[in-house]
């Protein structure tokens, strides 16, 4: 160094006194005077500032002297918890390079400064970066049955941009979907930035209760090929079930992800998902009333509540997000539903359905719409998606014949909140008819999800609520079976309610205004109006098959009396039974069903030969009908004893005949009998004397 450094001196005042010009060729080569130049540092990496970077990279910069002196540099960092230099060159202009061990930790941010000096001049800069996280990252691709037929519309939106809804695999569960299965596929895709994945483990919630949190459970099965974990779990109860998902990377760092649903593209917000298992699948049945949907609306809009609020992961709307309802069991409130858009509406049948594999063959449609661009002629499209991925098409193409195209009741009725339009009093109009499918379409339970019915026209509102109420019935039996039903016992027949008045089989009032569809339709209210009714017309309740008989033989100790009653509204009856002769009252049949017995016990027995009127009042909140009477006579213990109050030898033998086969007990043995073991005349006269007696 001393040597070294004496050289130097001696170069600068020898460059002091001799031009540069009179110095050798072999000094200029190793003396670069220092003219004032400042070193300069570039091209840094890792660049400042940038993230994802491995674990302890090879730093490196380049150094530049302006008058290509030698340059000493340092490199430091506080990653020890103080600046601390790690590093050292001696460098001309070029690249320089160094490591720091304790650059090793993942998704840390590393501070690093690299100080070049030329001896007189100096230079410092600071960078920083971040290092990769080495955590093992999920992708749930399927949680479903493989093997099952259909699933929802779409993915879970994740991270993919709003417009782009990518559609589930066959079989994929929707979010609080209802399965006659008792098992669930899961299939995970585990990647891992820095290091290989090492361990997986599906982690079960049932309920409430983890379940087979060890690895390696009997219970499910783990298949590992490439980055995708498959799971079968098996032998699920009745439950609601979801599930996490742990997996370990071979540096030791571990990880874990939930089902979950994400409730908005903007908003990292998510919920856990759940599916259940093991419900008894129905069969749609026109008599089990289980055909019958009601529109619910469903919000989803980007923000919340009601961000992706659809159980089939539609994803969010751009709008207000009301072009998408719900099909459900059950009848809707007061509350108005009601979905709009300025291009389609539709419609999806619950997923909590679980059904057997069911042949859709008609669907009926009985809904309230406002169309500002359109006319009660208008056929509303209409269609189902035969396969999720048809669903366009199948709307661009109806497949549909219909029993009417006009609306067939009109209301005009202020409404709240509606949307494309603002606050105010819509004229709603109602059409009711009739699609045939001539395509085969069959769901089951896991393909119920697609069962969607869809209008499509400008600027179409689509309403219910109860009094503004808008079905559908899945398989509408033929006009004849219809005929014969009255399923709702209004005294409309369920061909003349779907047909004539548009009205709902299953209900006796449809526009719940407290009229009933027969009444208002006798009377000439419109029975699809709530603002229309009439003073109810009702027909009168009827009598038949007394029992008994009017002006039969009754036996003496016959104590039933009954009759079947009926009325056209198919309220239930008080039915009160009279003595005719002076009104009092012998009993009373309450909550009668209409059409069924009705029936009382007389508290005695009649006298013999003697007749009874009696007759009945019908009371129910529509009617109070009274009968005619009908007469009892009753008769002698034996009714086939001529009843001409005389006894004749005849009537004797019978009378004997009847007494010796009445079972023999001891009490009919007199001791003034002569009995010996043969009945002789005497005996008769004593028998017969006897049984007269008896009464
Ligand atoms: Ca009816
Ligand atoms: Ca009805
Ligand atoms: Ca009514
Ligand atoms: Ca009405």
């Amino acid at each position: 160094m001393k040597i070294l450094v004496k050289l130097i001196i001696i170069m600068l005042i020898l460059s002091s006194i001799v031009p540069s010009s009179v110095l050798g060729a072999p000094i200029v080569c190793t003396f670069t005077p220092n003219l004032g130049g400042t070193p300069t540092i570039s091209d840094e990496y890792p660049s400042n500032t940038t993230s994802n970077i491995e674990f302890t990279p090879q730093l490196s910069v380049i150094c530049n002297d302006q008058d290509g002196n030698t340059m000493t540099v340092n490199w430091s960092s506080n990653s020890s918890g103080e600046w601390v230099v790690f590093g050292y060159n001696v460098t001309t202009n070029g690249t320089i390079y160094q490591t720091n061990a304790n650059f090793s930790n993942e998704s840390t941010r590393y501070y690093w400064r690299v100080n070049a000096s030329d001896g007189t001049n100096y230079i410092v800069e600071e960078y920083y970066f971040t290092t990769l996280a080495d955590l093992p990252q999920f992708n749930i691709t399927f949680a479903g049955n493989p093997y099952g037929y259909g699933g929802p519309l779409y993915l879970p939106p994740y991270d993919l941009a709003d417009d782009v809804k990518p559609l589930a695999d066959e079989g994929y569960y929707t979010n609080a979907s209802h399965q006659s299965v008792t098992f669930m596929n899961v299939t995970v895709n585990v990647t891992d930035e820095s290091s290989d994945v090492s361990e997986v483990w599906l982690h079960l919630l049932n309920e409430t209760t983890w379940e087979n949190a060890t690895p390696n459970n009997t219970g499910y099965q783990m298949i590992f090929y490439n980055n995708n974990w498959t799971y079968n779990v098996t032998e699920l109860g009745n439950y609601n079930y979801s599930f996490d998902i742990w997996a370990n990377d071979t540096r030791n760092n571990s990880n874990t992800t939930s089902w979950e649903k994400r409730v908005g593209p903007d908003e990292f917000t998510y919920y856990r998902r759940y599916v259940s298992f093991g419900y008894a699948p129905e069969t749609f049945n026109y008599t089990n009333e289980n055909t019958n949907f009601y529109l619910f609306a469903e919000r989803y809009t980007t923000s919340r509540p009601w961000a992706d609020g659809l159980h089939h992961d539609q994803g969010t709307d751009h709008g207000d997000g009301k072009d998408t309802g719900y099909l459900l069991q059950t009848l809707p409130g007061e509350d108005i539903e009601n979905i709009s858009c300025a291009g389609y509406v539709g419609a999806l049948v619950d997923e909590t359905l679980t059904i057997n594999q069911t042949d859709v063959f008609n669907v009926y449609q009985h809904t309230w719409w406002n169309g500002s661009g359109i006319s009660y002629n208008d056929e509303l499209l209409f269609g189902y998606n035969s396969t999720k991925r048809d669903l366009i098409t199948t709307l661009d193409n109806p497949e549909q014949t219909s029993y009417g195209t006009n609306a067939v009741s009109n209301v005009s009725v202020y409404l709240e909140d509606l949307y494309p339009v603002d606050n105010g009093t819509y004229n709603m109009h109602l059409t009711s008819r009739l699609y045939n499918s001539s395509t085969e379409f069959n769901v089951t339970s896991n393909s119920i999800y697609q069962l969607m019915l869809m209008w499509e026209t400008y600027n179409l509102i689509v309403v219910s609520n109860r009094s503004l109420l808008s079905w559908f019935i899945i398989n509408v039996p033929d006009n004849t079976t219809l005929q014969d039903l009255d399923s709702d016992s209004d005294g409309l027949n369920d061909y003349e309610e779907l047909y004539v008045t548009f009205t709902h089989p299953f209900l006796d009032d449809t526009d719940y205004d407290g009229v009933s569809d027969y009444s208002e339709n006798n009377s000439g209210s419109d029975p699809n109006n709530y603002t229309d009714t009439s003073e109810p017309v009702y027909g009168s309740a009827t009598f038949s098959n007394p029992y008994p008989e009017n002006n039969s033989w009754t036996n003496y100790n016959d104590s039933d009396i009954n009759i079947t009653v009926s009325n056209p509204l198919g309220e239930e009856m008080d039915v009160y039974f009279y003595w005719f002769n002076n009104g009092s009252l012998i009993g009373s049949d309450l909550s009668v069903t209409n059409n069924t017995v009705a029936n009382i016990t007389v508290p005695f027995n009649y006298e013999f030969y003697q007749q009874y009127y009696w007759n009945i009042t019908v009371v129910s909140s529509s009617y109070n009908n009274q009968s005619g009477n009908w007469t009892i006579q009753a008769e002698s213990e034996h009714p086939d004893i001529d009843r001409d109050y005389k006894c004749y030898p005849s009537d004797l033998s019978i009378l004997v005949g009847n007494y010796m086969t009445e079972g023999g007990a001891p009490r009919w043995i007199r001791s003034d009998l002569n009995f010996d073991g043969a009945i002789n005349p005497q005996d008769l006269s004593i028998l017969v004397g006897h049984y007269m007696e008896e009464f």
